[in-house]
């Protein structure tokens, strides 16, 4: 069916809703000029740490022009996963572990994948002769300013996407098409004098607003980061066992944060006990987090942010807890227990 520019475009967007995403815009793929540098800068500095994976491809990731020749236009989508709990209450229980919003339940990689498929398959057969192609977080894409450019939002002091009728508990996906569709304008901050978001980071990550030093932040500790994390940091990282919100659960834009629609992100609510993941072993972890983000860090590493986390909890009756991987063979394991018996016992330990 042939239809005008803006009615395809309002028909794409009638049926991106229809797949789940609560937001859509347009822009080009030469709309981010200034994130090259950003990226350069940010690399340059050393900010992504062990992700070495951000250094690579860096022309096209701070180009998505360059990644892909033949697009000419970039639909953004933004799905929503807002919880239904404050996520800062469970910091204060803390022989519990807090595992951030976003990995409660099943893996947004995989569902907003499908999603985007789904949207992309209806523009081709909208558009014939019409390429795309999706990605959501692990291309080289840099997806907060391209939703910027799209008018889906601003990127906060913070540094995440979050918009005035959105709030920031969305996820973010692309679509690259060949298809040229209206762009719209994009958005620019609206934090205004607010600070709020920079106040309550427990790690002191953000070198100035609008600028993070992932490696400081706790949610690169937690799933990035390999090895024992500097000692000063794991102090701060309280019962936080994979991922943070801090930053995000006090941003007062979202009072207007938009429900989840996918009851799938949502998970069961309740948060773990400490004692019992400190008993998982490899097979028991896999179970455990089968389709959920979490399983990709493995074993060794969540085990290692979970002994942090005790150590943090002041409760010396999970030392037995810690005590059984003293000998463990992963270093960083081993190295983890023995920081909880002298933190919590008041002792050096020795393997
Ligand atoms: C690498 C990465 C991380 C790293 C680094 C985060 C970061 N802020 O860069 C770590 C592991 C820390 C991380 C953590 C989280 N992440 Co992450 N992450 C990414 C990833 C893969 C790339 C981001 C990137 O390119 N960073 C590089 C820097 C240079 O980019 P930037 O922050 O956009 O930089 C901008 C500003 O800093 C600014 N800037 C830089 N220098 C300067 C200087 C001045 C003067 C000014 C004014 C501005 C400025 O301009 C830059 C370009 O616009 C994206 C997916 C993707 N492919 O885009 C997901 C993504 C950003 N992550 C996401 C999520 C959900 C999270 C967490 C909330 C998860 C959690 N709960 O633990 C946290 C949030 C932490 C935080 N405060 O940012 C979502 C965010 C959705 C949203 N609403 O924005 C994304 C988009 C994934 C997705 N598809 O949904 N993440
Ligand atoms: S996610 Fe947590 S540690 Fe990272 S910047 Fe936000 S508040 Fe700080
Ligand atoms: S907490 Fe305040 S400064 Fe931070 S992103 Fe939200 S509005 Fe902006």
């Amino acid at each position: 069916m042939t239809s005008s520019p803006s009615e395809l475009k309002s028909r794409l967007a009638a049926y991106a809703t229809e797949a789940g995403f609560v937001r859509m815009g347009i822009c080009r793929p030469d709309a981010i000029p200034h994130a090259a540098l950003s990226l350069a800068t940010f690399v340059a500095e050393g900010r992504h740490g062990q992700m070495g994976w951000m250094a690579d491809r860096m022309e096209w990731r701070g180009n998505p022009a360059a990644l892909w020749p033949e697009a000419r236009s970039v639909v953004m989508l933004a799905e929503a996963y807002s919880p239904l709990h404050d996520p800062l209450e469970v910091l204060e229980q803390r022989d519990m572990g807090a595992i951030s919003v976003y990995a409660q339940g099943r893996d947004y990689h995989d569902l907003v994948k499908k999603r985007l498929k789904t949207v992309g398959r209806w523009l081709i057969d909208a558009v014939p002769g019409a390429e795309i192609k999706v990605f959501v977080d692990t291309a080289p894409v840099m997806e907060k300013p391209l939703a910027q450019a799209a008018g889906l939002g601003w990127q906060g002091k913070h540094t995440n996407l979050l918009g005035r009728d959105l709030g920031n508990w969305v996820f973010l996906g692309a679509i690259f098409t060949t298809v040229e569709l209206e762009p719209d304008a994009p958005e620019f901050s609206h934090c205004g004098t607010c600070t709020a978001c920079l106040d309550i980071c427990p790690t002191a990550a953000f070198p100035a607003p609008y600028q993070l030093d992932a490696r400081r932040c706790i949610s690169y500790l937690t799933i990035e980061h390999k090895g024992p994390v500097p000692e000063d940091l794991r102090a701060r990282m309280g019962n936080r066992i994979y991922g943070c919100d801090d930053c995000l659960a006090i941003c007062p834009w979202n009072k207007f944060a938009v429900a989840a629609r996918e009851m799938r992100y949502l998970g069961s609510g309740e948060a773990p006990s400490l004692a019992d993941l400190a008993q998982l072993d490899d097979a028991g972890f896999r179970a455990r987090f089968s389709g959920s983000p979490i399983k990709r860090i493995g074993r060794d590493r969540f085990l290692r942010n979970v002994l942090y986390a005790i150590g943090n909890s002041g409760d010396p009756t999970l030392c037995s807890a810690a005590a059984q991987h003293l000998d463990d063979p992963d270093p960083a394991v081993s190295d983890a227990a023995r920081w909880v018996l002298a933190r919590l016992t008041g002792e050096s330990a020795h393997a």
